[in-house]
């Protein structure tokens, strides 16, 4: 059986729990507490060198990257398919992931961690969270935790980030006024890759972000009317997250206003 090392709330980790939910497949996971630095022990930096969720190990073979695992489900799992069959939408999916793993993912983590993430950090001592920081593997990552950990939404990073943001989700909204997909007539990859980041603006209250843009706001619907939204994200959504997150966000809204 496919085995998941996932988190409830992690991105990239609902990303591939709804590709699995798709496909009708069937896993074990090991749910790990990304605030505990489950994912920075030496056992798990073996499997995933990145010290990340998720990694999935199918019949002994590891592997990391939530688009590479996506498209590995894809590849092992044909049916039903998850990659458009025109070449041209197929180019299109993947020019849509490729933005997320070239910057727009941790422009998110940026953007979570200035606001309401470094507030979970809180319950660690300072010895406790510069262990926590001196085990992540990458340094240029650990220079940014420890910014957004003391600046939140005033760190240097944060208008870059949000800016990246608003600029894709009206790239987002002129395609959808075209097709009803991100890669064109077929759902795919890369609407199940961009589905966990409209979860987190909503969570944050940061609904200014998709105002103004209603084949964005209709495609997000059509997504979570999908049984594997529910299966993939819903179910895991963590009570204890969602009243920081939306507490945070809405403070930290009219600041965030001003930088689109
Ligand atoms: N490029 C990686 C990014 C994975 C990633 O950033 N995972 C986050 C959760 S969404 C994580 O595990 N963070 C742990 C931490 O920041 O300590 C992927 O797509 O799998």
């Amino acid at each position: 059986m496919l085995e998941l090392y996932h988190n409830d709330m992690s991105s990239c980790a609902q990303k591939v729990r709804m590709a699995l939910a798709e496909k009708g497949l069937e896993w074990s996971g090991h749910h790990l507490d990304l605030r505990a630095g489950d994912t920075l022990t030496p056992e798990y930096l073996k499997m995933n060198p990145n010290g990340v969720v998720p990694t999935i190990i199918d019949d002994g073979w590891v592997i990391i990257e939530s688009t590479v695992i996506n498209e590995y489900i894809d590849d092992a799992y044909p049916d039903p398919p998850l990659r458009p069959t025109d070449p041209r939408d197929r180019a299109a999916m993947r020019l849509w992931t490729k933005k997320l793993d070239e910057g727009l993912h941790n422009h998110t983590a940026t953007i979570s961690s200035a606001i309401a993430f470094r507030h979970q950090f809180a319950r660690h001592t300072p010895e406790q969270m510069a262990k926590l920081l001196a085990a992540m593997p990458d340094p240029a990552k650990r220079e940014r935790r420890k910014d957004l950990l003391e600046n939140g939404v005033r760190s240097k990073l944060f208008p870059a980030a949000i800016g990246a943001w608003n600029k894709t989700l009206g790239d987002m909204e002129d395609r959808l006024a075209e097709s009803a997909w991100l890669a064109g007539d077929e759902f795919s990859l890369a609407d199940i890759a961009y589905a966990p980041y409209l979860t987190r603006w909503e969570h944050l209250q940061l609904v200014g972000l998709v105002a103004g843009r209603p084949h964005l706001a209709a495609w997000f619907e059509r997504i979570r009317e999908r049984e594997s939204y529910g299966i993939g994200f819903t179910d895991w959504f963590n009570d204890k997250y969602l009243p920081l997150m939306e507490e945070k966000g809405l403070e930290a809204w009219p600041e965030v206003k001003t930088m689109l």
